[in-house]
């Protein structure tokens, strides 16, 4: 290393995993929070790395005077501001593939939920309510002879998808640009994909372009049957349209992982029965996580030490050595 211990700045909580992989290797600068203004001169003048539960804006980096990278803890970096970041020539990198099962899990799992109610159908057991009042009530709602779209199909899609071939269950997919390695149809519209399939899952990353893209037109085009599994980001669901499509039978349920304001949710959907919600456990066994931050400790290790990060996100496709 040139710098013998870079300083990281950690802005807000971190996994301690994180904090014993870099301790012995670099200086750890805390702060209490993301805010900019929280940033002292000597912080600003030490800081050469940021890790991040995904909250950088621009106005942070610019607080600090000589960022090199900014390492996020998930896939997802929709909260770090890499446009900016590239425009500095700082790296931004985030921690893909390691989570691809586990997201690719919890989805099922709450794909099965939702069709099959098995959280509602646990609480009337522990309520003694089986023995009570008899059988719990037969789900409405099946997975067999459904056609599944997946709104995206890359690293985490493709896993969900290999999942649900096991299921006997028909796929098609809509993204911008159609993989030429899956079996799956390829809709060029997602209104054309909701019109062909009565069960949608949402695993794209947050942006501007698939903000709110999963609306009242979306919801009509799947139909009374309808069912939505939200994986990705919250705000690619418009959540007051979603509430109203459940309410008025537009779609039959909903699960979601995900929200638009974490971690609060919306009252009107905790009070519906056609949903089932968790509250953005995609990824969170200790395994997956411990594999996270793993990868988050060596994108800043291999940036300071070998030159070059390990997954730099595509805006920011940069090595130390070209600064
Ligand atoms: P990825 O490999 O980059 O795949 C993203 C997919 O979305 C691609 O198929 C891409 O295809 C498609 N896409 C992106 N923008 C689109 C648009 N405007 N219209 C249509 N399709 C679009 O990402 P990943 O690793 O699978 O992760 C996906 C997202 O899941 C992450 O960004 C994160 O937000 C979320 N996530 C959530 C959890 C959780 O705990 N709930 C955990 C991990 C990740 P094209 O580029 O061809 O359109
Ligand atoms: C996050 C996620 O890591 O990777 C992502 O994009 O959404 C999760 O796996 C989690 O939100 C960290 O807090």
């Amino acid at each position: 290393m040139s710098d013998p211990r870079p300083a990281i700045l950690i802005p807000g909580k971190m996994n301690q995993r994180v904090l014993d992989r870099l301790g012995d290797r670099f200086e750890i600068l805390r702060l209490d929070g993301a805010d900019p203004a929280l940033v002292t001169p000597e912080i600003a003048t030490r800081t050469r790395a940021i890790a991040t539960f995904n909250k950088v804006s621009s106005g942070l980096m610019d607080a600090v005077d000589h960022l090199e990278i900014v390492a996020n803890f998930g896939v997802g970096y929709d909260g770090v501001d890499a446009a900016h970041a590239a425009t500095k020539g700082i790296v931004v990198t985030n921690t893909p593939n390691v989570l691809d099962d586990e997201v690719a899990d919890t989805t099922i799992g709450l794909l099965l939920n939702t069709l099959r109610r098995f959280p509602a159908a646990e609480a009337y057991l522990r309520a003694g309510k089986w023995a009570s009042d008899g059988p719990f009530p037969l789900s409405p709602l099946t997975l067999r002879g459904r056609t599944v779209g997946l709104y995206g199909l890359g690293r985490i899609g493709l896993a969900i998808a290999r999942r649900l071939e096991a299921f006997g269950v028909t796929l098609a997919y809509y993204t911008r640009n159609p993989r030429p390695d899956v079996p799956y149809r390829h809709y060029p519209t997602l209104k054309g994909l909701a019109e062909a399939v009565d069960t949608l899952i949402v695993i794209v990353p947050g942006t501007d372009s698939t903000r709110h893209t999963v609306n009242a037109e979306i919801f009509s085009a799947l139909g009374e049957k309808g069912v939505v599994i939200s994986i990705g980001r919250g705000i690619t669901v418009d959540e007051r349209a979603l509430i109203e499509a459940l309410q008025a039978g537009t779609i039959a349920a909903a699960g979601l992982d995900v929200f638009e304001n974490e971690p609060h949710v919306p009252q009107a959907l905790i009070d519906l029965p056609t949903v089932a919600l968790l509250p953005h456990v995609g990824s969170a066994s200790v395994a997956t996580r411990d594999a996270m931050s793993d990868l988050v400790a060596d994108n800043l290790i291999a940036w300071f030490e070998k030159g070059e990060a390990v997954t730099p996100v595509s805006e920011t496709p940069f090595t130390r050595r070209g600064r």
